[in-house]
């Protein structure tokens, strides 16, 4: 008899991964102010599962977290707009995302995952639901590999709807990714800063290469955000200031002053596969200032930029 993988969920059973921590009730009012109009520009709904099944391919159960609570949570933050971004457990369904799009009164955007056997149709529709780009993804432990030339074929067809490609790797896939990242028609925002591994140095030859990928790419554009997820000091504040994943900051505060036109920030709620610590998404805010850390800067991170990306009639 198989006995199934015990970290690889089945189709329907929506029982949470091992080790799984849910997100964080009850938050922090953050120390920090942000200002006004800000826009998480990175985070996810899961579910429910009752309501929109989990994908069959997905890699996590995670648990669920509903657009009213990701809602609830913008307004304790102090957040006026989100991008809900399409989470791998989903697959390429995105009727999770767009239910939470068409809840929002126009105030999120969306970035959806599809397959090349959409059709304009299908993808019209996802335009008029807010909709505004596309996620490939190239973490191996969240996905199956996807061929470059279907990848560059969805590229292509979302392109005249104004669409941007969102990326998500790990910095040690750069090297290879690179030709193919450089081929992309469109805006190209990558998750996360690339994943640094954060032990190495900030001005060492890793971290240079994701520099010169943003310096020598204009059309490559940055999100400062998941420090909980990179940090390897974590959370824990040293001495008498607030120090939550010191070792982050460097890597953030310098793509955010050398491109400061081209950086987003965002929360990552409701976090998924984090197995160690659940950050205080309060607390997380008031991380914003340590990496962007003049009033001019905080508004280019948090409204003007993806003011200009996600809600581009508005200015
Ligand atoms: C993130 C990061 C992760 C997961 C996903 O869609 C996802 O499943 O994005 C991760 O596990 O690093 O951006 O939420």
């Amino acid at each position: 008899m198989n006995t199934p993988h015990p970290s690889k969920p089945t189709s329907g059973d929506f029982t949470k991964t091992a080790g799984w921590l849910d997100w964080y009730a009850g938050p922090a009012k953050p120390t920090f102010t942000v200002p006004a109009g800000a826009v998480d520009a990175h985070c996810h709904v899961f579910g429910p599962g009752a309501q929109f099944p989990y994908a069959p391919e997905r890699k996590y159960t995670p648990c669920d977290a509903s657009h009213k609570q990701l809602f609830a949570l913008r307004d304790q933050l102090g957040f006026s707009r989100n991008v809900v971004v399409q989470a791998t457990c989903h697959g390429a369904d995105n009727a999770a995302m767009v239910d939470a799009l068409q809840h929002s009164a126009g105030m999120a955007r969306g970035i959806a995952t599809v397959k090349r056997s959409i059709s304009d149709g299908e993808l019209q529709a996802l335009h008029t639901a807010g909709v505004r780009g596309v996620r490939f993804n190239f973490v191996k432990r969240l996905v199956d590999f996807t061929p470059k030339d279907e990848l560059l074929e969805i590229a292509n067809r979302i392109k005249p709807l104004g669409w941007h490609v969102v990326i998500y790797f790990e910095a040690v896939d750069l090297p290879e990714l690179w030709d193919f990242f450089t081929t992309l028609p469109t805006t190209v925002v990558v998750d996360h800063m690339g994943r640094p591994d954060t032990s190495k140095p900030v001005d060492g030859p890793e971290f240079e290469l994701f520099v010169r990928f943003m310096r020598e790419h204009s059309n490559v554009w940055s999100k400062v955000s998941c420090p909980e997820r990179l940090s390897v000091t974590g959370p824990n504040a040293v001495g008498g200031e607030q120090q939550a994943y010191r070792d982050v900051v460097p890597f953030a505060k310098r793509i955010v002053e050398t491109f400061p036109d081209r950086v987003l920030w965002g929360t990552d709620w409701p976090h998924p596969n984090l197995k160690n610590h659940m950050p205080d998404d309060g607390l997380l805010v008031d991380f914003i200032p340590h990496i962007a850390n003049t009033a001019a800067l905080q508004h280019k991170l948090l409204v003007s930029n993806p003011m200009r990306l996600y809600w581009p009639e508005e200015n």
